[in-house]
């Protein structure tokens, strides 16, 4: 067993490994740049190391100072949470050549299923459902209308090194993919330094589907269902549920989705947490997208639905003890949904909104689980992801549960910031939302005709009247319009 772990993470997810480690009677390590002085892991850990300036770069990215801090404070094992280190695989081996645990999977898989398309190479090889498309990067326009003629318009272009959506381009017609091949290309080049673009078949409005998986080092794995993520702002989880309300309705779904999960992650020899991200189309047709080697931010709905710790699970799985949970032993009971707390402002554009937390007020109750980072006094700091805390909740049914996350955000009050707690209740009281008809596309919906047409309308606005007059709009103003434009056209692309 572990005696002392270093949480190589920061804010919530620390604090959540943290508190795993107490319960596990495992000594715990913090680590904290500078902004994170003050912070509520390094109140609650039993020892902390500081790491550096505030940059990530120079703080939570440092793989030379946390290995130190490890071996400083007699650390056994390094709990990387999620971004930051996670899923590098050259922190994963430089953990291993020190000597010490990565909790997590081995730096091969990592290596293997990182890139997207060696992911997908590993799917195929699985025999596990991929969206129809190629591999191989489009150079010839004739051979890409061949390719794409074969695979029935619409069509989407990737970026082989792609993410977040950048380099992407639906094409509905022949006639317009070479200057979308062009576009692609060019913006893939630029985001990623690599212009490689490949096709895949549009799936229209898609549910966005992904499957935890649990494994040992001796070969034994498990799937623990299902996470229903496809309520996303740009590329971004707000909420997430378990069971999906597809499953609700076509359990065996859930079989068949977890069996090819299984069949990915035991191809890339894989142990320890892991999540594979599927699109779900209307006809419940799934595909593989890509795989998560880490703990996810929304685990807590596996987690309250099987009633399961994933964390306690990592750190046995880690020190080599065999999971003795067979899959006859999963059990999915109730209705799990989580909401994303983040300091943005959702009535200025989702602006993030750093600052001192005056007062705090948290939900509690019947249900209620709240992995929080932050107390109040707490300063968030500019320099990381915006994300305070999760609320999850659990209840036997989903219209309890989504009563009850409503009840729960009521509770929660936040001054000195902005946040989005306000923000979920016309998600949840939408007909669409109620009815469980969810699709990547729900919230480009929601939010479009109210808010954002009117951002554009004030931009376009702008525009006219400085074409107009002598105002000038100020280079802030207008590049506010371009991304705005740039993001509702990206969302607008996808439906
Ligand atoms: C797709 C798709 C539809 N068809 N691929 C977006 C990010 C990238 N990781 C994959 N993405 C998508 N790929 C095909 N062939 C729709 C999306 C997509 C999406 C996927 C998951 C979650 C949210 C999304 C929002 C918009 C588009």
């Amino acid at each position: 067993m572990l005696r002392k772990v270093l949480v190589a993470n920061r804010g919530e997810i620390a604090v959540r490994i943290i508190r795993a480690l107490r319960e596990a009677g495992i000594s715990s390590v913090a680590v904290y740049s500078d902004a994170d002085r003050a912070s509520l892991a390094v109140q609650m850990a039993d020892e902390a190391a500081h790491l550096g300036p505030a940059p990530s770069p120079e703080s939570y990215l440092r793989i030379d100072k946390i290995i130190a801090a490890a071996q400083q404070h007699g650390a056994d094992a390094i709990h990387p949470g999620y971004g930051f280190l996670s899923e590098n695989a050259d922190f994963a081996h430089a953990c291993a050549a020190a000597g010490i645990v990565f909790i997590g999977p081995p730096a091969s898989a990592i290596r293997m299923m990182g890139s997207k398309t060696s992911a997908r190479e590993v799917a195929i090889a699985a025999g596990a459902p991929v969206v129809p498309g190629t591999q191989e990067a489009l150079r010839d326009p004739a051979r890409a209308r061949e390719i794409a003629a074969e695979l029935g318009y619409p069509v989407l272009l990737k970026a082989a090194a792609g993410g977040g959506g950048k380099g992407m381009r639906r094409v509905d017609r022949a006639e317009d993919l070479e200057s979308a091949l062009r576009d692609a290309s060019s913006e893939a080049l630029r985001a990623f330094r690599n212009d490689e673009v490949y096709v895949e078949k549009l799936v229209l409005e898609p549910r966005h589907i992904e499957i935890q998986v649990l494994g040992d080092q001796y070969g034994h794995m498990i799937h623990l269902g299902e996470r229903e993520c496809s309520i996303q702002r740009r590329h971004q989880k707000v909420i997430e549920e378990c069971p999906s309300p597809v499953m609700l309705e076509y359990p065996e779904l859930r079989d068949r989705m977890g069996e090819a999960a299984l069949k990915i992650a035991r191809a890339a020899g894989y142990w320890n947490a892991g999540t594979m991200e599927f699109l779900v189309d209307r006809d419940r047709n799934f595909y593989f997208l890509e795989m998560n080697t880490r703990l996810q931010v929304e685990h807590p709905v596996t987690e309250l639905a099987t009633g399961l710790d994933l964390v306690q699970w990592q750190f046995k799985i880690a020190a080599g003890e065999r999971l003795t949970l067979q899959q006859s032993d999963i059990q999915w009971r109730g209705s799990a949904i989580e909401c994303r707390v983040y300091a943005e402002d959702p009535d200025n554009n989702f602006l993030p909104s750093p600052g001192k937390i005056t007062h705090l007020g948290q939900p509690s109750g019947p249900g209620i689980r709240l992995d929080s980072g932050v107390y109040p006094g707490w300063t968030v700091p500019l320099d990381y992801d915006p994300m305070l805390a999760k609320v999850a909740v659990w209840a036997p049914t989903r219209e309890l549960a989504t009563e009850r996350m409503r009840r729960a955000l009521r509770e929660y009050v936040v001054t000195g910031i902005r946040t989005n707690v306000a923000w979920f209740d016309g998600i949840l009281a939408h007909p669409d939302f109620r009815s469980g008809a969810l699709s990547t596309a729900f919230l480009d919906r929601y939010e479009r005709p109210a808010h954002e047409t009117e951002i554009e309308m004030e931009a376009v606005a702008a525009l006219v009247a400085s074409l107009q007059s002598s105002t000038k709009v100020s280079p802030a103003e207008a590049r506010t319009a371009r991304s705005v434009w740039r993001d509702a056209g990206r969302a607008e692309m996808m439906r």
